[in-house]
């Protein structure tokens, strides 16, 4: 698009560009530069524009574009397609509609906000501007019984990016991301499947980062850090850990997935409570198998196996 092209060529100068040579450049008329510059300053782009020198670029928008969060990331799987919106209802619907039309595995949906965000089990996800809302579609041709490690494994990937912030980030199974006890990042993993193959997996992550949440549960980057942090950078880092971390889980299955998930998480060894389809059970969390259930030790010894569920962390199996 000529659009990012423009830009290509203001990022790699750095400096003023005649609009003579992006046009020489792109095979334009320099009408047409002038036409997309306009373009990009609507989007948020800051351009200053100089009679003899041409055009600069002074100032990126805090938004989510796909040419954004394309620039620099080192993936080749993961993200080599980005579509992105203002507002949407769920980024997971329109990823699951595109992916029912055949879009390539890899393709991020990006909102800045959605009006009907989702959590599981028809819960509500609070989505406000200053957040990272995506849902991302993958094709791994695994057992429907195994899609649960795709949660996990995300749960995995986002842990790291937020590590590298500085965070003490840490996994309640099934898939939230904890900080400081609060809940910092939730996942949504829904797939299409038939009897013994899964067409496609859709993955939504929803991670607080400078937005407001209004709820005592949770949390948000800046608030643990005390600072706003640059929300392109933290959506490539996550992008870069989940392909890394996906490539392994494709090739070398769950077992080394599982290994990081058990090494950051907060749910292994504790007394929990877990509902599950209208039951409740508690017990003492003791591991977690290869298809991604929970196992919890019973009081009485036994051990209950939980593909999926509600998990509270307890302080005792009395409280
Ligand atoms: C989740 O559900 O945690 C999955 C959230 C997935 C959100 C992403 S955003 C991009 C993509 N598009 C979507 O429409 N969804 C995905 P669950 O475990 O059911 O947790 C939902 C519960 O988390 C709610 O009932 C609230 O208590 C709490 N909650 C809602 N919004 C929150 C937020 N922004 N931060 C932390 N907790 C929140």
């Amino acid at each position: 698009m000529a659009k990012d092209e423009i830009l290509r060529l203001l990022r790699e100068k750095g400096d003023y560009v005649s609009g003579e040579q992006m046009a020489d450049a792109l095979g334009v008329s320099r009408a047409a530069i002038w036409k997309q510059v306009q373009a990009l300053m609507r989007d948020g782009y800051e351009i200053e524009s100089h009679q003899n020198r041409g055009y600069k670029l002074t100032g990126i928008p805090d938004r989510l574009y796909p040419f954004e969060v394309q620039y620099g990331l080192q993936n080749q799987l993961i993200g080599r397609k980005v579509v992105h919106f203002n507002v949407t209802g769920s980024t997971n619907i329109v990823a699951r509609q595109m992916a029912e039309r055949g879009i390539d595995e890899g393709t991020v949906v990006i909102a800045e906000t959605q009006n009907r965000g989702k959590g599981r089990l028809g819960r509500k996800w609070v989505t406000r501007q200053g957040g990272i809302w995506m849902s991302v579609v993958l094709k791994p041709g695994i057992d429907p019984m195994h899609a649960a490690s795709i949660t996990l494994m995300a749960a995995v990937s986002v842990t790291k990016a937020l590590r590298e912030l500085g965070l003490e980030a840490v996994i309640k199974w099934p898939n939230d991301v904890l900080v400081n006890g609060k809940k910092i990042c939730g996942i949504l993993t829904e797939m299409s499947a038939e009897t013994d193959v899964v067409n496609f997996v859709i993955l939504g992550m929803g991670i607080n980062v400078n937005n407001d949440v209004p709820l005592d549960t949770a949390t948000t980057v800046r608030s643990e850090l005390g600072r706003k942090v640059d929300r392109l950078k933290l959506a490539q880092s996550i992008l870069e850990e989940l392909e890394e971390d996906y490539i392994t889980l494709r090739d070398e299955g769950f077992t080394p997935i599982l290994w990081n998930w058990r090494r950051y998480s907060d749910t292994l060894g504790r007394p929990v409570e877990v509902t599950y389809q209208g039951e409740t059970i508690r017990g003492i969390a003791q591991d977690v198998d290869d298809a991604g259930s929970l196992l919890v030790k019973l009081p009485d010894g036994n051990v209950r196996k939980i593909v999926s569920g509600d998990c509270n962390h307890l302080r005792s199996l009395k409280q």
